[in-house]
């Protein structure tokens, strides 16, 4: 009896040290090209889990587009290919059309995190991509329209420009004709003269030299761009509670500090055009109006059209009038 004890004992604290002592490591990858604007916060998020998380919990940064297309990464993540993935929402909209609402986000994460909004879009993403958004990492940063021919109104016909899912439907309200590829294709793009120009944030064009083929940036901005880090659901449901602590607090400091950091770089890279020598084409009050408002005008009606049962909900969450 007091030998059967002693082997369940036994057994019981080797279990319990082997857990403990079991550090994970998780593999993870970038939609967008290492060291890049859009991958500086989930690689500033990886730096702070493996400092933090030794002997606990590492990830291990497989890469950007390099490693894998930024249009499977979306893929990757909900079979468990990766346990982590840095991407925006129009890159896996094969998978979850509702993530490309995020772009029409008027409320801070900060807000959207309280009033229901996070919650909701959760409910989608485990169901849909089974995963779990960790934290936005970009944030009040506005998309816009670089051309390298000029315009006079928001009037895109005749234009050829390069979009994703995140510009489809406004560049197309306004007359565009539009072509999709991955930002590792929009300088060729531009080189070969096969668009006319392109939809990028403001932040980043510098990155890989497209400056060099840019003349003219339309102001004013539209929408909020979205960079958030994901996991796999089924990865984090089996991570313990000191694993989990590390990866909810890099998260949550890197979601807290996108929004200020954003700002900063805006005003930076609005400036470094400048200097660039890109101009900046500008409506009247009228024609900016409807420019702007036919961006949210549009892009609520292609969110609503890909996702009848989620999209009007999603508006009342997401805008500031509806
Ligand atoms: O233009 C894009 O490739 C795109 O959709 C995007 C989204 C978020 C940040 C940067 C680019």
């Amino acid at each position: 009896m007091r030998k059967y004890s002693g082997l369940i004992m036994l057994a019981a604290l080797g279990l319990t040290s082997a857990a403990a002592a079991q550090e994970v490591t998780l593999r993870g990858v970038s939609a967008f090209a290492e060291k890049t604007t859009y991958s500086r916060g989930f690689e500033r998020f990886i730096e702070r889990v493996n400092e933090a998380g030794k002997d606990v919990i590492q990830i291990n940064y497989i890469g950007g587009p390099k490693a894998m297309p930024p249009f499977e990464v979306g893929n990757a993540l909900k079979n468990g290919v990766v346990d982590l993935a840095n991407s925006t929402g129009a890159f896996y909209t094969n998978l979850m059309p509702e993530a490309d609402a995020w772009k029409l986000t008027q409320h801070p994460m900060s807000e959207l995190r309280k009033n229901g909004g996070y919650d909701y879009m959760a409910q989608i993403y485990a169901q849909k991509m089974n995963a779990i958004l960790l934290a936005r990492v970009a944030d009040n940063n506005p998309f816009h329209l670089y051309l390298n021919k000029p315009i006079t109104g928001p009037d895109l016909t005749g234009l050829k420009l390069r979009i994703t899912p995140v510009y489809r439907d406004f560049f197309q309200a306004l007359g565009g004709t539009v072509v999709q590829t991955a930002p590792g294709e929009v300088y060729t793009a531009l080189e070969r003269g096969v668009v006319d120009g392109y939809g990028w944030p403001i932040t980043g064009i510098f990155d890989l030299g497209w400056n060099e083929r840019t003349k003219y940036r339309v102001d004013p901005g539209f929408y909020s761009a979205e960079v958030s880090i994901l996991i796999n659901k089924s990865v984090w449901d089996k991570l313990n509670d000191k694993q989990k602590a590390v990866l909810r607090k890099a998260a949550e400091q890197g979601e807290a500090e996108a929004a200020t950091e954003f700002a900063k770089d805006n005003a930076a890279d609005t400036a470094r055009q400048a200097q660039a020598g890109i101009q900046t084409i500008t409506f009247d009050a009228a024609g900016a109006k409807r420019y702007y408002d036919e961006a949210y005008e549009a892009g609520w009606a292609g969110v609503i059209r890909q996702s009848p049962e989620h999209g009007p909900k999603l508006r009342s969450f997401f805008s500031k009038t509806k």
